[in-house]
Order: C-alpha cells, then sequence, then structure tokens
C-alpha cells in the first residue's frame, strides 16, 4: 500500500492544486491532502474553511483524505500517518530551487521522498496569492477555482462584466 502526502496552505484551493492532486491520486493508494497551519503566517481564510474547499473539491477522487497538519515539521506528520512519499507540483525553475532544499530535509528527517509534478501549462502562472489580489480587483477568477472557492473569494458568485 503506497501512501502519499500533498501538503499545501491551500489558502484558498484552486485548480492547479486540484489537478496535482488529482494526479497523485492516479500514482499511490492513498494521498492525504494536509492543511496546513503556521502561526505565524495570515491566512485570508480559516483552517476550518481551507479544509471543507479540499473535502468539497476532492470528494470525486478515490483514496484522497483531507486532513489538518497542524503546526509541526511536515516530515513528523508523514512519519505519524505512515506516508513514504510527498508530492508537489512545480511552476518553475524557481519553485524548484525553493522546493529543492525542502526536499532533501524531508528526506533527512524522515526518510521521506518528493515526486514533483510538472504542472499543466493552464495552470503555470496559477497561485493562491494571485487569485486572491486579481479576485479583489475585479479581475475574472472562474476558471481557475472550484466552484465553491469562486463563490467565496467573489461574494456575488458572479464574474465580473468585462
Ligand atoms: N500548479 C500545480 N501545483 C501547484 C500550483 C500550480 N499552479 N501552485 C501550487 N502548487 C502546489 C505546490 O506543490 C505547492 O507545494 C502545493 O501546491 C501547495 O501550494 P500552497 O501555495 O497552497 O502551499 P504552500 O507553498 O504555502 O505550502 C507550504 C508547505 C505547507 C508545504 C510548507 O510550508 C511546509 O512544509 N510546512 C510545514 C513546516 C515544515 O515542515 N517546515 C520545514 C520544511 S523542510
Amino acid at each position: 500500500m503506497s501512501r502519499a502526502v500533498c501538503p499545501g496552505s491551500f489558502d484558498p484551493l484552486h485548480n492547479g492544486h486540484v489537478e496535482i492532486i488529482s494526479r497523485a491520486a492516479r500514482l499511490f493508494d492513498e494521498v492525504i491532502v494536509a492543511v496546513s497551519t503556521n502561526y505565524a503566517k495570515k491566512y485570508r481564510f480559516p483552517l476550518g474553511e481551507r479544509i471543507a474547499f479540499c473535502t468539497g473539491s476532492l470528494s470525486h477522487l478515490d483514496g484522497v483524505t483531507v486532513l489538518p497538519m497542524g503546526s509541526g515539521l511536515l516530515a513528523d506528520f508523514c512519519r505519524e500517518h505512515g506516508a513514504t512519499a510527498l508530492v508537489k507540483g512545480l511552476r518553475s525553475g524557481l519553485d524548484f530551487d525553493y522546493e529543492l532544499p525542502m526536499a532533501t530535509m524531508n528526506r533527512h528527517l524522515a526518510d521521506v521522498e518528493t515526486v514533483f509534478l510538472p504542472t499543466g501549462s493552464e495552470f503555470a502562472h496559477v497561485s493562491s496569492t494571485l487569485l486572491k489580489e486579481v479576485a479583489f480587483l475585479g479581475g475574472d477568477v472562474q476558471p481557475f477555482v472550484p466552484e465553491a472557492v469562486f463563490r467565496r473569494l467573489v461574494p456575488s458568485g458572479d464574474a465580473p462584466s468585462t
């Protein structure tokens, strides 16, 4: 039984995340989506809502569960849940430079391997931070987020007229 963790803030979940988690679910028997809480970080959406976005938008995927990660080490979370791999999406070389030291550290801490999946080109420019800014300024983010997230990012639920 292979078990992997897809970690993130998911503040909020977007379709780039969903795509990577879907692909991870094809590679591993079980995938745990671990939603982080870093008390030094300011989130737009509280943990319960970030978990609800993930649970609601990933329910069609077999073998995928959503759990809070807590505020400790991701390596400890992997050990506690018997996961031997982490799955991360890579949008660019910048992501790789940021992720590589963490991958090496997580292997050192818990003997957990990191599997990098290249992002689909349609999501290579997407991040939670950018979507929050574009939505706040009235841009159309509907193509990039699940419906439930769209309704919270754009409270009227309508795409802005262009
Ligand atoms: N397309 C595909 N994948 C994407 C995209 C996209 N457009 N955007 C993001 N992703 C993937 C990336 O793999 C990313 O890692 C993941 O989705 C989650 O993205 P975010 O932005 O929600 O999450 P982050 O980057 O804020 O999450 C960081 C972690 C929670 C993974 C990190 O802070 C962590 O490991 N924290 C635990 C503390 C710890 O152990 N620290 C020591 C590390 S060695």
